[in-house]
């Protein structure tokens, strides 16, 4: 008998957690994982849950285990594989059931999904998710593209589901198609530039003032408690504490410094370099985790070059204080140039996104949650059209306190071949957006001077060429 009210395909970590949070939110979910052992397993180890989940060795008795009209929630790895279950899954299926990629799915495959299924009688959900592990099993943050109809027929359950801020629930409706995928894309563009920054404050706290692991942990859990306060800072000083029972040592000196990654980020700066909507700070983040994953080649460079001579060191305390002000600033950055990127594509993509709604469910459940997202939230509450959040009241008064210390950390930090490109990136971006005059009027009379592209005049109106003598 068809008893359960929707269904999850793909049992690995993020979709087993999200139907045991389905399952105890009082949904019957019915369940089904490529490799048949990985199903019974995770219904082996339900627990009393399981009195809510029906386990299906099959895509035929998965569908016919779910009542009509069947929403399918497919969690696996991203890209091919999406394309596959729903391949599969489309002949089993009848109008008016709702599939759902809940994945980690570039927008533009997304956008894709949706044309492929139209006028197939089902409806498609391209749906961000974000929290790890744990959010999934205890409430993510939940970003749904798609159809708003679609959307009000699966919204009980996702916001059931969902993470809660002070009651108010973490999922949304963004806008259409690929709306959902692409302000997730974004979170994770963000994601990447906030672990960078810190990952950069940190080397400054080892390699310039030298202090150890515990010592770190202790200053970035003193920030938690200010307007860092976030999940990152909070897991940054917990990881800092924890010791390697096999060597005693701080198991952050013996990780391998060399981060993964698995695309989002990259998607991010490769969409913000085709809006030509600059997002230099999470540019810096994919840069560095690239450079990072090139080990042997820094090793031989090391050995060839050395490490610059240090320049000497300010006192310890003021250095802390201004990192403190340095990963704030450089947040207001790089949160203002992917709140830009998001501005832009809604432009493009006619997709009307919600800039406050956004800033409100990434506050809690997802990976960037933080104080700062409650106050951004306010600003875009305030003006949802501000065209930059350095522009916001609030972020002005917060960067301009702030920026000296940005300044200070990054010469500090060349001075000393200290690399810290995701902050020294969100300098330069800060300074050269508030400078009303560039230098890009060198740029023009060079375009103009090897390809007669013209300029504008500041004292006319028009196209103008310059006098280059012929020599372009
Ligand atoms: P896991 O690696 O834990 O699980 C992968 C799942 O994909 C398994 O169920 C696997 O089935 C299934 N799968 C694969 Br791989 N190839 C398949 C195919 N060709 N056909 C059908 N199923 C296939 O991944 P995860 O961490 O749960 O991530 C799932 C999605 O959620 C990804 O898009 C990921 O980017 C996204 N995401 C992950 C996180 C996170 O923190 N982990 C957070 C937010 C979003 P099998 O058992 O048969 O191999």
């Amino acid at each position: 008998m068809a008893e359960a009210e929707i269904g999850v395909i793909g049992l690995g970590v993020m979709g087993a957690n999200l139907a045991l949070n389905i399952a105890d939110n009082g949904y019957h979910v019915a369940v089904y994982n490529r490799t048949t052992s990985r199903t019974e397993a995770f219904a082996a180890s339900a627990g009393a849950l399981s009195e809510r989940i029906t386990a299906c060795a099959t895509l035929e008795d998965f569908v016919a285990a779910i009542r009509p009209p069947r929403p399918v929630i497919i969690m696996v790895k991203a890209g091919e594989a999406v394309d596959e279950q729903i391949a599969a899954l489309t002949p089993l299926m009848q109008a008016n059931d709702i599939i759902i990629d809940a994945g980690n799915a570039n927008f533009r495959d997304t956008m894709r999904r949706f044309e492929a299924l139209e006028g197939s009688g089902l409806t498609f959900i391209g749906m961000g998710v974000s929290g790890g592990e744990e959010g999934a099993r205890h409430g993510p943050s939940i970003m749904v593209g798609g159809a708003e109809t679609a959307w009000k027929r699966v919204e009980p359950v996702l916001t059931a589901i969902s993470a809660k801020y002070r009651g108010e629930p973490c999922a949304a409706w963004l806008g259409e198609n690929g709306a959902g995928h692409f302000v997730k894309t974004i979170h994770n563009g963000i994601e990447y530039a906030d672990m960078q920054m810190i990952a950069e404050v940190y080397g400054v706290m080892r390699d310039h003032l030298m202090m150890d692991a515990p010592t770190i942990a202790a200053v970035f859990s003193a920030w938690s408690t200010g307007p860092l306060d976030s999940y990152l800072i909070d897991i940054t000083a917990e990881v800092l504490k924890v010791h390697d029972a096999a060597t005693g040592r701080p198991i952050v000196d013996i990780i391998v410094d060399a981060a993964g990654q698995k695309g989002t980020g990259r998607w991010s700066a490769i969409e913000s370099q085709m809006m030509g909507v600059p997002a230099t700070a999470i540019e810096a983040a994919v840069a560095a985790r690239s450079l990072s994953a090139m080990r042997a080649e820094r090793a031989r460079a090391e050995k060839a070059f050395g490490l610059p001579a240090q320049q000497g060191r300010r006192n310890g305390q003021e250095v802390i204080a201004d990192l403190e002000s340095a990963l704030l600033a450089g947040k207001i950055a790089a949160y203002a140039q992917g709140f830009a990127v998001m501005a832009a594509a809604s432009r493009e993509f006619g997709w009307n996104l919600p800039m406050q709604t956004i800033a409100r469910i990434w506050r809690a459940g997802c990976i960037i949650r933080s104080r700062f997202l409650g106050e951004i939230a306010t600003a875009f509450g305030t003006d949802p059209d501000v065209p930059n959040l350095t522009l916001a009241p609030a972020f002005s008064k917060m960067i301009l306190d702030t920026d000296a210390g940005l300044r200070r950390i990054v010469s500090e930090a060349a001075l000393n071949g200290l690399p810290v490109p995701a902050l020294s990136s969100a300098l330069a971006y800060f300074d050269t957006y508030r400078r009303a005059r560039g230098t890009a009027n060198l740029i023009q009379a060079q375009r103009d001077f090897f390809g007669a592209h013209g300029f504008a005049r500041l004292d006319a109106d028009g196209e103008h060429h310059g006098p280059w003598g012929g020599q372009g």
